[in-house]
């Protein structure tokens, strides 16, 4: 069943679930109207500030907490708070979020709380090494935490190769490997990388990576990782085709294996998720337009999500009519 949105009171994008003290709480980006002209790096993502919303029942009503971070309190980021994530360990909560830096250049910060509603007050520089977009952190059945990232066009991600500034900007060509997303184990105070990123790749059906003029298939940008009966699911969007899709594995690095299609093409043009279990049952937290009309005003609703005897997941089509 596709649910309504959290709230018509302010727009909400880029939802990322947790459960924290027995809540669904869902940090998102706060879409807002600033006038910039709509291009393909995604300028009109003009985002200032984060709020949280929570669940107390997933039928309740949605409780907005307002503004947990705003950019006038990262004094290193310029513009376009984008897609966020939060995680707990040892009595804070951490949250993870890209910006624009002072040369328009993405970063990822860290912000800190003591309370899942914030406030989150920022370290005063972004992660060492940090760059491109759409931090996902996922804590593994051990203990260990993991950061997931990146997105292309806009994302910045096509800059970079082997966690490097390339001179020459560009995507590879359609029939060469796809840009992956990236994966690194985080230090144990959870404000810095443990390791060096390493390559998120996806294989086809012939254990081959999916290559960058696959589109329908590659990944874009908006990782996320959940784990069901022991298989690792690596959640993500295609971008420019418009589809959330999943791939599995057997550990949190990969390689994973094209899956199949997670949510149908929504309303607007970016399609970012959460994957959630809540009381023994399994959520997708997801945005689409369908209250605003324009795609860069957003708002979060959420779906019941069905695991398949086989591993699968069933697919997510959203009803317009
Ligand atoms: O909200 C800005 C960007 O749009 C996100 O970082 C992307 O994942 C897309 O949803």
């Amino acid at each position: 069943m596709v649910r309504d949105h959290l709230t018509r009171d302010v727009y909400t994008a880029d939802a990322a679930a947790h459960v924290f003290e027995g809540k669904i709480y869902v940090y998102v980006s706060h879409d807002v109207d600033t006038g910039v002209p709509e291009d393909d790096l995604g300028s009109h993502f003009d985002m200032m500030d984060y709020h949280v919303l929570s669940l107390s029942e997933i039928d309740g009503k949605a409780v907005d907490h307002g503004v947990i971070l705003d950019i006038k309190d990262v004094k290193w980021a310029r513009r376009q708070l984008w897609d966020n994530d939060v995680a707990f360990k040892d009595g804070k909560y951490y949250m993870y979020f890209p910006a624009k830096d002072k040369t328009d250049i993405f970063r990822i910060g860290v912000a800190i709380a003591d309370r899942p509603e914030g406030p989150f007050i920022p370290q005063p520089a972004p992660m060492m090494g940090s760059y491109s977009i759409d931090p996902c952190v996922f804590k593994d059945d051990d203990g260990t935490y993991y950061m997931y990232w990146g997105g292309i066009w806009g994302g910045q991600l096509q800059r970079y190769r082997n966690n490097l500034a390339q001179e020459v900007i560009a995507l590879p060509k359609d029939n060469e490997p796809a840009l992956c997303a990236k994966i690194a184990r985080l230090r144990d105070d959870m404000l810095e990388f443990a390791e060096e990123g390493k390559d998120v790749v996806i294989l086809d059906e012939n254990g081959k990576p999916l290559l960058q003029g696959d589109n329908h298939r590659r990944f874009f940008e908006a990782s996320w990782m959940h784990k069901h009966n022991g298989v690792y699911y690596f959640t993500y969007s295609t971008g420019d085709t418009h589809k959330l899709c999943y791939a599995t594995g057997d550990n949190p690095y990969g390689p994973f294996t094209y899956r199949g299609v997670l949510l149908n093409p929504v309303s607007g043009w970016t399609t970012h998720h959460s994957v959630v279990q809540f009381k023994g049952n399994w959520y997708l937290f997801f945005h689409d337009v369908e209250v605003s009309g324009v795609t860069p005003l957003r708002s979060v609703r959420y779906a019941d999500l069905k695991h398949l005897p086989d591993g699968s997941i069933e697919t997510i089509t959203v009803n317009y009519d």
